[in-house]
C-alpha cells in the first residue's frame, strides 16, 4: 500500500464523489482504481477486502475502508475538517445532509427526464 489513499469504485461519480471532494478539500493526493467492467469489480470482491462486497472502498492508513459515511468521517477527522467545536460540526453536518438530498434530487431528475423522454417518444408532441 502506497502512502496515498487509493479509492476503488466504478468509473463514475456515484457514492465516491463526496470522498473525492473531501480528499481534495483536505489537499490529499490519491490514486484511483476505477472499474470499467463488472468482472473487474468481481475480482476485487474475490480479493476479500470488501467487508460487505460493496464499494466505495478506500485503501488508507493500512485499512480497506468501506461504508461511505465511515470513510468520510475518518478523512474529515484525520484532516481536522470535522469541526473543532459543536457549532462547526453542526455546520458541516448541514452541508453533508444537504448534499445527500441534492444527490437524491439529481437521481430523481434523471429518472423523471427518462420518463419524460418516453412519454414524448410515444406521443405526438
Ligand atoms: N452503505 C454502502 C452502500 C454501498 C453500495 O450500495 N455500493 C454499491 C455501488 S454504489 C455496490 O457496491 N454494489 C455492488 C453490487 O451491485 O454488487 C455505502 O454507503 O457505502
Amino acid at each position: 500500500m502506497s502512502g496515498k489513499p487509493k479509492p476503488h469504485y466504478f468509473n463514475g461519480r456515484g457514492r465516491m464523489e463526496t470522498v473525492r471532494w473531501l480528499l481534495a478539500a483536505a489537499g490529499v493526493e490519491f490514486e484511483e482504481q476505477l472499474f470499467e467492467t463488472r468482472e473487474e469489480f468481481e475480482e476485487l470482491v474475490q480479493g476479500g477486502n470488501l467487508m460487505y462486497e460493496q464499494v466505495p472502498m478506500v485503501e488508507i492508513d493500512g485499512m480497506h475502508m468501506v461504508e461511505t459515511r465511515a470513510i468520510l468521517r475518518y478523512i474529515a477527522a484525520k484532516h481536522n475538517l470535522y469541526g473543532r467545536i459543536l457549532q462547526e460540526q453542526a455546520w458541516s453536518k448541514q452541508c453533508f445532509l444537504c448534499r445527500r438530498e441534492l444527490r437524491f434530487l439529481g437521481s430523481l431528475a434523471a429518472i423523471c427526464s427518462g420518463v419524460l423522454d418516453r412519454v414524448t417518444e410515444n406521443s405526438f408532441v
